[in-house]
């Protein structure tokens, strides 16, 4: 066999492993990948060709254009409970077609799913939301796979046991830059998470959650 023919066999059979890393290793974004690879890959199979058998060189470059899907990239799968995604214009998207191989040659990247922590690729792990101690008024905090559950005392509600009601001759009030303005269209619970919190009306006097008393 000629040493042309050998050196092509082993190029050609080297050339998906080369394409690999060319675009996987070199380059951080799809453009990157994409605007260098090709010119990388030609270049070397014109050196290769013309430098072992000219005959070659349409053939190489013709397997260049016909690179193998295996050559895009390193294809690797995301962990129980991450997802694939992907950049696009400063925003973040899900690559939902692809969620079990993620291309790192077009700029994919694993990540865990929202409740879990980790590096998205080995390992996704419940987060405890509990520790944190988002429940608000002393609710319950129950954990959950990828979330949690508040359960809330009395007439409390919300996702974190956060809307409270006043008591009645009570209103809610938030402070503002401005001063303190009522919450007019949030009679029904004071929103705790936005700083929202009860008092009495004028003429009347207590906590603004369980009592407000005449105080004429
Ligand atoms: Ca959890």
């Amino acid at each position: 066999m000629e040493i042309s023919t050998v050196t092509a066999l082993v190029y050609m059979w080297m050339k998906p492993v080369l394409g690999c890393l060319i675009a996987g290793s070199g380059f951080s974004t799809k453009k990157q990948a994409q605007k260098h690879r090709p010119l990388i890959l030609k270049s070397v199979n014109i050196v290769m060709g013309l430098m072992f058998n000219p005959h070659l060189v349409l053939a190489l470059m013709t397997w260049t254009f016909l690179c193998p899907s295996q050559c895009n990239g390193a294809q690797v799968p995301c962990a129980e409970n991450g997802k694939c995604v992907v950049e696009k214009k400063g925003v973040i998207e899900d690559r939902l077609h692809n969620n079990d191989n993620c291309n790192t040659a077009f700029g994919q990247y694993c990540v865990c799913e929202d409740g879990y922590e980790g590096d998205g690729y080995t390992s996704c792990t419940d987060i405890n939301e509990c520790d944190a101690n988002l429940c608000l008024n002393n609710a319950t905090c129950e954990n959950r796979p990828g979330s949690f559950k508040c359960y809330c005392p009395g007439d409390i509600w919300g996702s974190t046991c956060n809307k409270v009601p006043c008591a009645t001759n009570g209103k809610c009030v938030v402070q503002k830059k401005w001063g303190i303005e009522d919450r007019l269209h949030n009679n029904d619970g004071c929103n705790q998470e936005y700083g929202q919190y009860c008092v009495c009306l004028d003429g009347f006097e207590g906590d603004g959650y369980t009592s407000c008393i005449s105080s004429t």
